[in-house]
C-alpha cells in the first residue's frame, strides 16, 4: 500500500515536471510565451501549443471573439487536455459580435479527451458549442445567447459527460431550433448529463431527435427542464417548449434509447416528458413532472423493435400525469393506486431559486421545491431500481427524502428501543430528547433540517447504557422551523444496527 501511494506521488510529481500549464488572458499576447506572467491572448493559440497532459488557465473577464474556436487535438483517457476557468474566476467566452450563421459555432470541440471546466460561453451565430469528439467532460459551464441550441452533440459525439452545466436563454431567429442541450441528429452512443438546467430556450430544453443515427443510448441524471418555449423576456416563443424531448425522427421510426434518472420537469409550455415518436427504449426512473402543458408526453406510440422498452418507475406528477402509452412497464408511480397527490406531499411548490448560483462544487442548489413533505404517501412507497434510498424503500419522486414513514424500524428487536417525542415541543430554544435502550448500545442522534441536511450531531456513535437516557438539544444557532431527529442504535459488540426512528419538533423563536 505504501510503495503504491509512492508510486501515485512520483507520478504527480513527474506530471508537474512534464506537463505545462498554459495561460489565457484578456490583457495578454499571443506573441507571449503563455505563463502566468506573459499569458496568451486568444484561446486558439494556447491550444495549438498544449500537449496531451497540458492544463490551459484561462483568467477571468470577457474574451471576445468574432470567430469559431476549434478544438482538434487528441488526448487519451490517460493525458487528457485541460482547458479550467483559473481558481477562483469565472471567463465569459462571447461571440456576440459573430454574424447569425449555421456556420458561426462559438466552440467546435472536435477532439478526444477534453476536460473544460467554468467557462460561460455566450452570444454565439449558432451552437454555442458543438461536440462532434468523444470521451470529452464539459463541466460546471453555462450557455446562453446563444442563436441556436447552447450545446449540441451530433457528428458521432460520443461518451461525452456533460456535468452540472447550464444552457438558458438560446434563441435561434426562427425560434424552432435552439434547444438548451441537444444530443441530436447523427448523435453517436453513450452520452450523459448530470445535474444539468436548462431553462427559456426557445425550442426545447434537452432535444434528443435523430437524423443520420440510430439506436444510440443517451443518459440523463438529476437533471432540471423548465420554461423552456418562453423567451428571456417570459413571452411565448414560436418554438416547440418541451422540456426533455427524448427522441424523435423524419419518418418515426429511429431509435434513441433514453435513460433518465431523478430529473424534474415544470412549467415547460408543451411536454414535461415528451416521447415524441421516438422508437427507442425509455426508461424513466424517479422522475418528476409540475405545471408543465402536459407532464407527460408519453403516449399514442407503437414499437416496431419489440426489443425496446417503455419503463416508469416511481415517477411523480403533481396535476394531471398527461399521456402515456398503454404498453409501458409501469410501477408505483405517483398517479397510480393508491396514491392520489396534492401540493400538501411537497416540501414547497414555490419555484422561487431555481436558476440560483450553485453550490461551489459545481451542483444544483438545494431547494425545497417538489421534495417530499413529512408524512407524505410517497416516502418509501416505490420500488427499488437500483438508486440509493433511506429507509425501509425508495421514494417516489425525483429527490430521495431523508426521513421514513416507517415509524419504528425495529430490526427484531423486542419493543424497548424507543426514541421518544422531544419535551417540551415547540420549544425555545432548548428542549430534551429522551431514547430507551434494553441493552447497551452505541447511539447516533442527529437533528436535520426540512431539507433533510443534518444541522446538529446530539451524539455520534456513543456508548450508552440500558435503560432511559436523555439528551438537551440547545436550538440557540438555529431559526425557526420544523426539524426532524433521529436515532441511530447500534449493538455494542458488533456494530450492527439494531434500531431507526425519526421524529419531528418544531422550533418557534
Ligand atoms: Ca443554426
Ligand atoms: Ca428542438
Ligand atoms: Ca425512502
Amino acid at each position: 500500500m505504501a510503495k503504491y501511494k509512492l508510486l501515485i506521488l512520483l507520478i504527480l510529481m513527474v506530471r508537474s515536471f512534464i506537463f505545462s500549464q498554459i495561460y489565457v488572458s484578456v490583457d495578454g499576447a499571443d506573441t507571449n510565451s503563455g505563463t502566468f506572467e506573459f499569458p496568451f491572448k486568444t484561446i486558439t493559440k494556447a491550444v495549438s501549443v498544449a500537449n496531451p497532459g497540458d492544463t490551459i488557465y484561462i483568467r477571468g473577464g470577457v474574451h471576445q471573439y468574432n470567430t469559431t474556436i476549434t478544438i482538434s487535438k487528441i488526448g487519451t483517457s490517460f493525458n487528457k487536455y485541460y482547458m479550467f476557468a483559473y481558481p477562483g474566476e469565472r471567463p465569459i467566452i462571447d461571440f456576440s459580435s459573430m454574424v447569425t450563421s449555421d456556420a458561426n459555432r462559438g466552440i467546435s470541440l472536435r477532439g478526444n479527451y477534453w476536460h473544460i471546466y467554468g467557462l460561460d460561453i455566450k452570444g454565439a451565430g449558432d451552437n454555442g458549442m458543438h461536440i462532434r469528439g468523444n470521451y470529452n467532460i464539459v463541466e460546471n459551464c453555462a450557455f446562453y445567447e446563444n442563436r441556436d441550441t447552447g450545446l449540441q452533440l451530433s457528428n458521432g459525439a460520443s461518451n461525452n459527460q456533460i456535468i452540472n452545466c447550464d444552457s438558458y436563454h438560446n434563441i435561434d431567429p426562427g425560434e424552432g431550433n435552439a434547444d438548451g442541450f441537444a444530443p441530436k441528429m447523427d448523435i453517436g452512443t453513450g452520452n450523459y448529463f448530470y445535474g444539468c438546467r436548462a431553462w427559456q430556450n426557445s425550442d426545447d430544453g434537452y432535444d434528443g431527435y435523430l437524423r443520420g443515427a440510430n439506436n444510440v443510448t443517451t443518459t440523463y441524471e438529476n437533471c432540471w427542464a423548465f420554461k423552456n418555449g418562453y423567451r428571456a423576456d417570459g413571452s411565448i416563443s414560436l418554438g416547440n417548449g418541451n422540456g426533455f424531448k427524448m427522441g424523435g425522427s423524419d419518418d418515426k421510426t429511429l431509435m434513441h434509447n433514453v435513460i433518465m434518472k431523478n430529473c424534474l420537469a415544470f412549467d415547460n409550455r408543451v411536454k414535461g416528458f415528451d416521447q415524441n415518436n421516438n422508437k427507442g427504449s425509455m426508461i424513466l426512473y424517479n422522475c418528476t413532472a409540475y405545471r408543465n402543458g402536459q407532464n407527460y408526453g408519453m403516449g399514442g406510440i407503437v414499437y416496431t423493435d419489440s426489443g425496446k422498452v417503455m419503463t416508469l418507475i416511481n415517477c411523480a406528477v403533481l396535476g394531471g400525469v398527461g399521456s402515456i402509452w398503454s404498453g409501458a412497464i409501469q410501477q408505483t408511480n405517483s398517479w397510480m393506486p393508491p396514491f392520489s397527490v396534492t401540493s400538501a406531499d411537497f416540501v414547497s411548490i414555490d419555484t422561487a431559486g431555481v436558476r440560483g448560483p450553485r453550490n461551489p462544487d459545481g451542483s444544483l442548489p438545494e431547494l425545497p421545491f417538489m421534495r417530499l413533505a413529512y408524512g407524505s404517501q410517497l416516502i418509501d412507497a416505490g420500488t427499488d431500481v437500483g438508486l440509493p434510498y433511506f429507509g425501509t424503500a425508495p421514494d417516489i419522486g425525483a429527490y430521495e427524502s431523508n426521513y421514513t414513514n416507517s415509524i419504528v424500524n425495529d430490526y427484531n428487536e423486542p419493543i424497548n428501543f424507543k426514541l421518544y417525542q422531544n419535551y417540551p415541543n415547540p420549544f425555545n430554544p432548548k428542549t430534551t430528547i429522551e431514547f430507551s435502550l434494553p441493552e447497551n448500545a452505541i447511539v447516533s442522534l442527529s437533528v436535520y433540517n426540512i431539507l433533510g441536511q443534518e444541522v446538529v450531531k446530539l451524539t455520534d456513535r456513543e456508548l450508552f447504557t440500558a435503560g432511559r437516557n436523555e439528551i438537551v438539544f440547545d436550538a440557540s444557532n438555529l431559526i425557526s422551523g420544523v426539524y426532524f431527529y433521529r436515532i441511530i442504535v447500534e449493538s455494542a459488540e458488533k456494530s450492527t444496527k439494531k434500531f431507526e426512528q425519526v421524529k419531528k419538533m418544531l422550533l418557534i423563536k
